[in-house]
């Protein structure tokens, strides 16, 4: 399974002749909506982390900045094989930590010696950056970059801070100017000396965030407070089912700890900005390398729910590698994920409502444009909406034969806003051809989003309902995909 679309649906809906011959005019946006690169985002929905830095090599989680550039020293570091797995298990891009809070560099940096260039590992030609961006490039991965602010290595920071904004973005502009497109910048939010008042640092965010938009303006930011992506709250790989792109954005900072914190991992209906929320979660306990993980692999069960309370949540999953010392992402870790994203591909192999009949209890001026089919055809430039002021409506797809099915992927049209605030699922009882006879509620919801998907215990039916019982504004509904899962997916929701 691609866990992409191979194009973004940008177009916007048209105005058209209904029924009567009347133009019908499109949904007006329900603000805040997505920005383009938010969108493109969207798209990426599941990508690799890469934990690979000094800390690999000293057993640590979080380095001091002190470490000898030669302790970096992988044996037989390969990113052709890190991407040739990703792509292989259909994941879209890899984000790797250029720097770490021990200030490490992983390309030969102009401005410090603490990096690649100072160490004996290749000789001091080595530029992990650069291999990774061409193994990207041949592999058709989007590269994304993690650079930590906090710096526990060079002695500017938190004494002369306005030289160490200085330095940090010159190093961004040597990581986005130099190694082609990149689709994410990672700012971190952690900052262990934060209550030492002699290493308290005043970041430049602004001009941090300035650079990125000059040399990458195709690029997401990501923070605790965005301004594109927002941290989901937690590292467990969890976002709730209830979950809005929207936020107050401007109440939120990187390393936000404050009494909202419990947005992060919800957003909130009605705030003042699109800020989707992004799933950061290792696939073992720790982010970096500890030989004593080896068997501390998440198990397949695990990997499966990290995915369907992630991206089944409206969130994109970001999961996380610890590379080895070889450089290298380690035979366990590989068979995780490969399991993982086979189990996946089989339960969204076939969906069974492509091209079925769909009808609406109500469709935006009658009009084709709108209509109920628009949600099977595959396409997402197309939705089902309903007319202005119209929050309840119901929508069935008919299979024409008894079918077997216990997923429901839903996806809101968001390039018009993020609109459904409840649903529910339910199909007929009995034979089920559902004419004049009872129809059994087998799944109920609150948001939608990018992408929901709905879980249940299997039933068999010849039809499917989808009521919209609340939306803030009329729905918009770009598609309803039914599916069987893998025999090998047990996932249920708690
Ligand atoms: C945290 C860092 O402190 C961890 O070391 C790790 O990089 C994680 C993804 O973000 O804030």
């Amino acid at each position: 399974m691609r866990h992409r679309h191979s194009s973004a649906a940008l177009a916007a809906l048209a105005f058209t002749a209904g029924v009567s011959g009347q133009v019908v005019a499109p949904p007006a946006p329900h603000d805040p909506i997505p920005s383009p690169r938010q969108l493109a985002w969207h798209e990426m929905t599941f990508y690799a982390f890469i934990h690979f830095n000094m800390n690999t090599f000293t057993d640590a989680e979080w380095g001091e900045g002190r470490e000898s550039p030669d302790t970096f020293n992988p044996t037989a570091l390969d990113c052709r094989t890190w991407c040739e797995l990703f792509s292989e298990c259909g994941l879209s891009g890899v984000i790797i930590t250029a720097k770490h809070h021990d200030g490490f560099c992983l390309w030969p940096s102009a401005c410090t010696e603490h990096d690649v260039a100072s160490s004996s590992w290749r000789d001091g030609r080595g530029d992990v950056i650069r291999e990774l961006a061409d193994a990207c490039a041949e592999f058709d991965l989007k590269l994304g970059i993690y650079i930590s602010p906090w710096d526990r290595n060079n002695p500017l920071y938190g004494v002369d801070d306005a030289a160490y904004n200085e330095y940090f973005r010159k190093q961004l502009r040597e990581l986005l100017g130099n190694y082609g497109e990149v689709f994410e910048v990672w700012f971190d939010g952690a900052n262990g000396d934060r209550d030492n008042p002699r290493k308290y640092q005043e970041y430049d965010w602004d001009g941090f965030v300035e650079v990125v938009r000059e040399l990458q303006p195709g690029a997401v930011i990501f923070s605790d407070g965005g301004p594109d992506i927002r941290w989901v709250g937690n590292e467990r790989g969890y976002a709730a089912p209830t979950q809005w792109a929207t936020m107050d954005r401007d109440a939120f900072y990187p390393g936000y700890s404050g009494p909202r914190f419990g947005e992060l991992n919800t957003g909130k209906e009605g705030g003042t900005h699109w800020l989707p929320a992004e799933v950061d979660v290792s696939i073992r306990p720790g982010w970096y390398y500890h030989a004593a993980e080896d068997d501390k692999v998440k198990s397949v069960e695990h990997l499966l729910k990290i995915y369907y309370e992630s991206v089944g949540h409206s969130a994109n999953l970001l999961l996380n590698f610890p590379v080895d010392r070889r450089g290298l992402v380690h035979e366990n870790d590989a068979k995780a994920l490969r399991a993982m994203t086979a189990i996946l591909e089989e339960t969204f192999a076939e969906d069974l409502a492509r091209a079925r009949q769909a009808t609406a209890s109500n469709v935006r001026g009658g009009a084709g444009d709108f209509a109920a089919a628009n949600v099977t055809d595959g396409d997402p430039a197309t939705s089902w909406a309903t007319d202005d002021g119209v929050t309840e409506s119901a929508l069935t797809i008919e299979f024409g034969e008894p079918v077997t099915f216990d997923r429901i992927v839903l996806a809101e049209h968001i390039e018009l806003g993020q609109r459904v605030r409840a649903f529910a699922i339910s199909a007929p009882e009995g034979d089920g051809a559902g004419d004049g006879g009872k129809w059994r509620e087998v799944f109920r919801g609150t948001t939608i989003g990018h992408r929901r998907i709905a879980a249940f215990d299997a039933i068999t039916a010849a039809a499917v309902r989808l009521t919209i019982e609340d939306a803030r504004a009329c729905p918009v509904i770009e598609s309803v995909e039914v599916y069987a899962s893998s025999p090998r997916d047990r996932y249920r929701p708690e």
